[in-house]
């Protein structure tokens, strides 16, 4: 079955919006998806209808509350094939994700001189919790090359883990580039070395079919507003024997067993993890963005964006002083380009003029910006909600800017 882009749209209400008097192209989709109709209503529901703290009242509400917020962690841990529910941890987003599993591991289990491998097109939230993790303990970070077309080399990954290295963070999908990583190939090696492995989701998630059981991660980040969901809510993915193993991370409400000024003992798995009142709705509404791409089916979601890869690749491409960066051979529907004489910021307002929404910039990938010999690049990134008559407005605004220039 094929995505029917048309009927899609209608679930997505920014998408009628007029920018700068024209109609809104939305291409900024590795930033933030727009949201559809079911997680509006979701958020609209509880705040009208539902709102009460969770996991403490007896009364009707709260007890509603934690039924639906559970049923969000079964949900995801459906989506991403989970063993366990209590292996799925709320958290802020895919930067807190991270931050976690850096934090804790530097409390006790990360030692000086182990080593972190991470690769140069992580996105900095994939590198700065890992150099002030290491920091702390005198531990490590190195980095794992890319090549001229941005994908990893695999053969400088294999020489560079020894039993020296405790972990290995990468992204599945750079948000940048678009590549998307042989990150089970790497997981096997890591493992082989006796490393953990955490996998950075935040672009592949809403893309690609997700499996941590038959990938065998430890860990896994994504976040719910690169999803069609709410912001402020992410997923930390850990398995069950290494999250045990971690210290908590914040202390407060609900991570705790029980409370004394002599001791203090800690909560079970999730709650160990998940101190102070949560973003209820957003992750009750999470679940309405997580039905929503169940329902269209993920590889019909892959299928399609994969079509606008190619057709917007081939379109771009062919433009006359525009490059794209970012050539891997296995690619998501994200388009880096550059222009002969342009900075990427005036490329973004001019398009924005035409109300073309892109990011510009270095998007939080400095190191690799820099591997790649740009300062900054212009970066078209696609969904189901986009279509092929999209890419030819994009294409056409980028010959005018380009005219205009
Ligand atoms: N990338 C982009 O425009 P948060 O902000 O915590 O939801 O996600 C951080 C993050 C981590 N890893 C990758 C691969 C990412 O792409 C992002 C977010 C956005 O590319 C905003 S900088």
């Amino acid at each position: 079955m094929s995505l029917d882009p048309k009927k899609i749209r209608e679930d997505f209400p920014e998408l009628a919006i007029k920018v700068h008097g024209k109609d809104l192209v939305y291409l900024d989709n590795a930033a933030s998806t727009l949201k559809c109709a079911p997680v509006i209503k979701e958020i609209n529901k509880h705040y009208s209808l539902e709102a009460a703290n969770i996991h403490r009242g007896v009364h009707f509400l709260s007890e509603q509350g934690t039924r639906k917020f559970e049923e969000t962690r079964l949900a995801v841990q459906k989506f991403i094939n989970a063993k366990h529910d209590h292996e799925i941890i709320f958290t802020k987003g895919t930067t807190d994700s991270i931050n976690l599993v850096a934090d804790c591991l530097a409390r006790g289990i990360l030692q000086a001189g182990d080593e972190i491998l991470i690769s140069t097109m992580e996105h900095h939230s994939n590198i700065v919790p890992w150099q002030m993790a290491c920091e702390r303990v005198g531990a490590k970070v190195v980095e794992i090359p890319v090549n001229d077309s941005g994908e990893i080399k695999l053969d400088e990954y294999r020489k560079l883990l020894s039993d020296k290295t405790r972990l290995v963070a990468c992204a599945h999908i750079s948000n940048a580039l678009g590549t998307i990583n042989p990150i089970k190939k790497m997981i096997e090696l890591a493992h082989a070395h006796g490393a953990l492995f955490l996998v950075d989701a935040a672009q592949s998630a809403a893309h690609m079919k997700i499996n941590v059981e038959a990938l065998n991660c430890d860990f896994m980040a994504f976040s719910s507003h690169k999803m069609f969901g709410p912001t402020g809510v992410g997923v930390l993915y850990g398995k069950e024997e290494i999250l045990n193993k971690l210290p908590p991370y914040q202390g407060g409400g609900d991570m705790i067993d029980v409370v004394s000024f002599e001791k203090t003992t800690y909560n079970t798995l999730p709650h160990k993890f998940e101190a102070g009142t949560p973003h209820i709705a957003g992750v009750i509404a999470f679940k309405a963005a997580i039905d929503y791409i169940t329902g269209l089916g993920i590889d019909n979601i892959y299928n399609y964006e994969h079509e606008l890869l190619t057709y917007a690749t081939e379109k771009i491409s062919a433009i006359e002083g525009v490059r794209i960066v970012g050539t891997a051979k296995d690619k998501s529907a994200v388009i880096s380009f550059v222009m002969d004489g342009a900075h990427p910021h005036d490329i973004g307002t001019l398009l924005d003029r035409q109300g073309i929404a892109v990011r510009t910039g270095h998007h939080c990938t400095q190191p690799l910006m820099k591997r790649m010999g740009v300062p900054a690049t212009a970066r078209a990134s696609f969904t189901i909600y986009n279509t092929k008559e999209e890419v030819d407005a994009l294409v056409a605004a980028i010959i005018k800017t380009k005219d205009f220039l």
